[in-house]
């Protein structure tokens, strides 16, 4: 029998052939978020809370927020015991393989020599890496608990050297974390676990509190309160703390010919679309007929029936679309428009269309490329820029646990080379001492 219309889980179509760039271009607008302003009315008291009062503000929170009342200290401190990572083998394996691969790709992306430029005889300038001292890792909870995101988190800071790897996780109602993001923990040896979400762990990790020392940088997703919280600890010179980017909810595009596999597809735009109502997914499809995408559509409500979070899919069904276009360069000219966090490239040549990506989080090639395996296990980072912050900002990788620091080294011919550019620009900006910085070292030379 057939369903009722309206309760088809189905996207909205634009056809570029019949929309004008504008209408397709509003209708890609992300759906709208919470004003910053209201948030920040709420978490400004909460951080302020923690700053002055520590461990007993984050302790109360938690008991508030997560229901967690059996707690007394809000900070679970390394080593934790083995009964808090209880845990059946074939998580433990899956764990330790994703760890692997992570810990691979990240290494990878070391610098092993400082760069060095000899950019005038006797002129030496370098560039090294030095890890950032302590790092502040959130990971959220809410709807699903997520030991990946600790992974994502954790193994880079580990393979970067971090010295202290601090954890926030709000915990189950009975005081307890997730054994997963434990174990996890464990493995990048974490230090502490802070046991709070939200603003009130943002403010612990940025200020410190009694049992916590503070850290001087905070990564990891999470909800408005938790991004909001880090740009304002991110703004707060007292605070001295950087963030790692700005966060929205998830989103997917995927970019399908007659070649993909409509299940496939489907799966594909289903997997982001269960995050969260505000999740958004859009498909375009490359020169599909009718019929194919009548497959697609077919394949998407029926999947989506089947999912446990099939609530969730609903709601980030609703304001996604699938946009029909002739040409892959057509495709790709929205998506770069786009910039999403993930880019799934169905299509025959997806190798070849790499090269045409301009603006993207993460990319999947071809159809058996889904972007579980980069959520989880492949090696790549799942955090991400969303919201069309992949336009100016990359995912979490190695670089993100490091500074770099420059330095310069001359001789003597050095700075004869390169002194009367410098003083020539410090006379332009009249600033003596800056000119005569060298002048005394070359009168020096000339007398000797
Ligand atoms: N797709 C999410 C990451 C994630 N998926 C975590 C499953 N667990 C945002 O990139
Ligand atoms: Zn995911």
């Amino acid at each position: 029998k057939k369903e009722p219309a309206s309760d088809k889980i189905k996207m909205q179509t634009y056809d570029l052939a019949k929309v004008s760039k504008e209408e397709l271009y509003e209708a890609l607008k992300r759906p709208s978020q919470k004003s910053y302003d209201a948030i920040l009315k709420i978490i400004t008291p909460i951080i302020e809370d923690v700053r002055k009062n520590g461990d007993k503000a984050v302790l109360s929170y938690t008991h508030k927020f997560e229901k967690a009342t059996s707690l007394t200290s809000p900070v679970l401190k390394a080593p934790f015991s083995e009964s808090m990572m209880q845990l059946p083998p074939e998580t433990i394996q899956a764990i330790d393989i994703s760890f692997e691969n992570i810990r691979k790709f990240h290494a990878a992306q070391k610098e092993d020599k400082p760069l060095q430029v000899e950019t005038m005889p006797g002129v030496l300038c370098s560039r090294f890496s030095r890890p950032i001292e302590a790092v502040g890792l959130y990971v959220p909870g809410g709807t699903a608990v997520l030991p990946s995101t600790a992974l994502m988190l954790g193994v880079p800071a580990m393979v970067a050297g971090c010295k202290r790897i601090v954890l926030a996780t709000p915990p189950r109602a009975d005081g307890t974390v997730t054994p997963e993001v434990v174990y996890v923990a464990h493995k990048v040896g974490a230090e502490a676990i802070i046991l709070a979400g939200g603003a009130q762990a943002v403010a612990a990790m940025a200020y410190g509190t009694e049992s916590i020392a503070k850290v001087d940088k905070i990564l990891g997703p999470g909800n408005q309160f938790v991004t909001a919280a880090k740009m304002f600890v991110s703004n707060d010179t007292n605070a001295n703390v950087s963030i790692d980017m700005p966060a929205g909810p998830s989103e997917v595009l995927v970019i399908a010919d007659s070649d993909a596999n409509p299940a496939f597809v489907a799966s594909d735009l289903l997997s982001q679309a269960e995050h969260g109502v505000d999740s958004q997914v859009v498909l375009i499809a490359v020169d599909l007929s009718d019929e194919r995408l009548a497959e697609i559509e077919e394949e998407l409500h029926r999947q989506a029936m089947e999912l446990p979070r099939v609530e969730i899919v609903k709601g980030s069904i609703a304001h996604s679309l699938t946009v029909r276009v002739k040409t892959v360069d057509e495709a790709m000219e929205i998506s770069n428009m786009y910039a999403p966090e993930h880019l799934i490239l169905q299509l025959r040549d997806a190798e070849k269309v790499v090269e045409k990506v301009m603006n993207a989080g993460s990319v999947f090639v071809g159809q058996w490329t889904p972007e579980s395996v980069g959520d989880y296990s492949a090696g790549v980072n799942h955090s991400l820029p969303t919201y069309g912050y992949a336009k100016q900002y990359s995912g979490v990788n190695l670089a993100s646990f490091v500074k770099h620091i420059t330095s310069s080294n001359l001789t003597a011919e050095g700075l004869r080379n390169v002194g009367e550019a410098v003083m020539r620009l410090a006379k332009v900006e009249e600033l003596e001492a800056h000119r005569r910085a060298v002048s005394i070292r070359l009168d020096y030379m000339n007398r000797n």
